[in-house]
């Protein structure tokens, strides 16, 4: 679509929007009257930053259903995230939420070259979570053969690899590796693979060397968040030059954390999003907490959907040592990007003396010889971090089989959370 076409096209769904919100009467609607906005005749696209944000706290606020734009009765399907600290946010669903989501996975999909042809091996969990069951009913829209594998029991998902001869996996990235990892000790053939479409955490660029490496196939990162619909809302190409977002859906801004005011283009910033065309849940400027830069521009590919970055950190993942502000996956980069240590690793920081934090980087070596001085230096250089770096015996880090990762753990008091650590 020519980038006229769709501002225009835009633009009438935010109409529709505003009117659906004010309509609704909740607390979205509400602010807009406060903002003095009557209706979404108002409103141009060039306005949307001048609009009020909506924030996940509103979600728990209202939690379950008072964020309605329709009544009850027309809900079909509800989802969530349990957030990996926190109250569970729930969003709600009706029938063409529903389809809306299925044809964005459809498009994620096949942004990673999946056809009708395709088998599709989804081991994103299926329940709460939106990633398993999203992507499913993506790969059926696409009229591709989901083979419906959910996380966990990674011995019959590599029997199944190599059984049904998938052309795409669906996965989160650090369980993408430990597939990876299974299929070669046992030794089966997954060379039918060509793509995956990994996402739900961060992940580097280096994470996608190593996962490049224990794998046949491109390996393309999806983003979503079960606010805005879940997994479809931005997914990179074959050409892997940022995630192509669904603008035609999912209006995307960035803006400064600190102020609230509109990010400079290609300047990273939080992700700020609106669904002009979600009906049980629209969200007006929903405020991710997530930190990613924006690119307008032709890709390659011909899609002209901005493209934003691999997303940096959420603002509230952000660690702070010694006064150094650090998201971990720059951690990830300069502990892969080493080639030193495998691509399993744990922060772990240290809050038994509330007055001296550190942080203990927990990680595996690679082959023989100690990687440990060269790691606390390359930290120090890349980030100005000041960590302790720990190489524990191969096998020490726990590997992911079901959910996210848990990549950054807290010592507060007694026996130390990994082995070898004291
Ligand atoms: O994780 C939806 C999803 C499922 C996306 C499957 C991709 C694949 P939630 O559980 O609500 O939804 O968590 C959303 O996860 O705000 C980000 O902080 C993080 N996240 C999701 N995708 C990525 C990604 C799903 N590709 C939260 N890179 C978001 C980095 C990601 N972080």
């Amino acid at each position: 679509m020519s980038l006229d076409e769709r501002a225009a096209l835009q633009r009438h769904r935010l109409w529709g929007l505003v009117d659906r919100l004010i309509a609704a009467g909740g607390v979205q609607g509400d602010r807009l009257k406060d903002a003095g906005v009557t209706g979404g005749a108002d409103i141009h696209l060039a306005d949307l930053h001048r609009l009020p944000f909506t924030v996940k706290q509103d979600l728990w606020d209202n939690y379950p259903f008072g964020m309605l734009a329709v009544p009850q009765e027309q809900v079909v399907a509800v989802h969530g995230s349990s957030g990996t600290r926190g109250r569970p946010t729930l969003v709600a669903y009706t029938r063409a939420d529903l389809d809306l989501w299925a044809a964005m996975c459809a498009r994620s999909l096949s942004c990673a070259g999946a056809t009708a042809d395709s088998i599709v091996h989804n081991a994103y969990g299926y329940g709460l979570f939106t990633g398993g069951i999203g992507i499913h009913q993506g790969a059926v829209a696409l009229g591709a053969t989901v083979v419906p594998m959910s996380g966990g029991m990674t011995e019959r998902q590599v029997r199944m690899l190599a059984d049904l001869r998938p052309d795409i996996l669906t996965c989160t990235p650090a369980y993408a590796l430990r597939l990876g990892e299974a299929a070669a000790e046992a030794g089966v053939d997954i060379t039918s693979l060509r793509a995956g479409v990994f996402g739900a955490e961060p992940w580097s660029e280096e994470l996608r060397a190593a996962i490049e490496k224990v794998l046949p196939i491109k390996a393309i990162d999806i983003y979503g968040l079960s606010e805005i619909i879940g997994p479809g809302v931005a997914t990179e190409c074959l050409e892997q030059n940022g995630l192509h977002v669904n603008e035609d859906h999912f209006i995307v801004e960035t803006i400064d954390p600190e102020t609230g005011a509109p990010a400079d283009e290609g300047m990273p910033g939080e992700l700020v999003f609106t669904t002009p065309t979600k009906q049980a849940l629209p969200l007006l400027r929903y405020r991710t907490g997530d930190i990613a830069s924006l690119t307008r521009g032709e890709c390659p590919c011909g899609r002209t959907l901005v493209r934003m970055s691999k997303i940096r950190g959420r603002a509230d993942d952000m660690l702070v040592i010694r006064g150094v502000n650090v998201y971990p996956s720059e951690v990830e980069r300069v502990l892969l990007g080493s080639g030193l240590v495998a691509p399993h690793y744990q922060l772990v920081v240290d809050r038994r003396q509330e007055a001296a934090v550190r942080l203990i980087v927990a990680c595996e070596a690679l082959g023989p010889g100690d990687p440990q001085a060269r790691l606390v230096a390359d930290l120090r250089a890349d980030l100005g971090l000041h960590a302790d770096v720990r190489v524990l015996p191969a096998g020490t880090i726990p590997r992911v089989e079901i959910g996210k990762a848990v990549r950054v753990v807290t010592w507060e008091r007694g026996e130390p959370p990994l082995p070898g650590l004291a």
